[in-house]
């Protein structure tokens, strides 16, 4: 009997603060109800999810070096602010070599200059922005549908 595929879901800074402010840009549902959600679909879609939220840019680098060892067979990411300036983040996860797909909670291009530009998306597999706390959803699928299809 082969355990079911591990997902790893990662959170940026402040994402922890979701449901307490600014509603209209990031929505009214807190962290702890967008993973369990994402979780909830992850026991349809027969894959294992676990999550992770750190608001320092050394303790995500860490966890993503973590993920071969723990068997991850693909990342769901929101690296947040990290998105706009982190190249440390940016060259664990190209160490790793482990797909994964790049969150945003809001539509970034629709938003200030500075957050149009990402050091991940270049990397990614897919990049989802502005459907809100569904876009998690989206790329669980999305990682789902990939592990199975490398499966044959
Ligand atoms: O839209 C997204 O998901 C972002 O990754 C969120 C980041 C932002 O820096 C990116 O440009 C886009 C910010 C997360 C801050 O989360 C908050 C939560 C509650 C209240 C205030 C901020």
């Amino acid at each position: 009997m082969s355990l079911s595929p591990l997902i790893w879901v990662l959170h940026g800074p402040n994402l922890n603060r979701l449901g307490q402010r600014e509603p209209e840009i990031y929505g009214s549902a807190t962290l702890d109800q967008i993973n369990q959600k994402v979780s909830q679909r992850g026991q349809v879609l027969g894959v294992q999810t676990d999550f992770f939220q750190t608001n320092h840019e050394g303790a995500m680098i860490e966890k993503i070096h973590q993920a071969p060892a723990a068997g991850v067979r693909f990342i769901v990411i929101n690296p947040a602010a990290f998105t706009h300036t982190s190249v440390a983040i940016r060259d664990a996860l190209a160490s790793v070599s482990i797909p994964f797909v790049e969150v945003h909670l809001s539509n970034v291009h629709r938003r200030e200059p500075f957050r149009h530009q990402s050091y991940f998306s270049d990397l990614a597999e897919a990049v989802i922005c502005g459907l809100g706390p569904a876009g998690y959803v989206s790329a669980l699928e999305f990682a789902a549908e990939r592990i199975a299809i490398t499966r044959g």
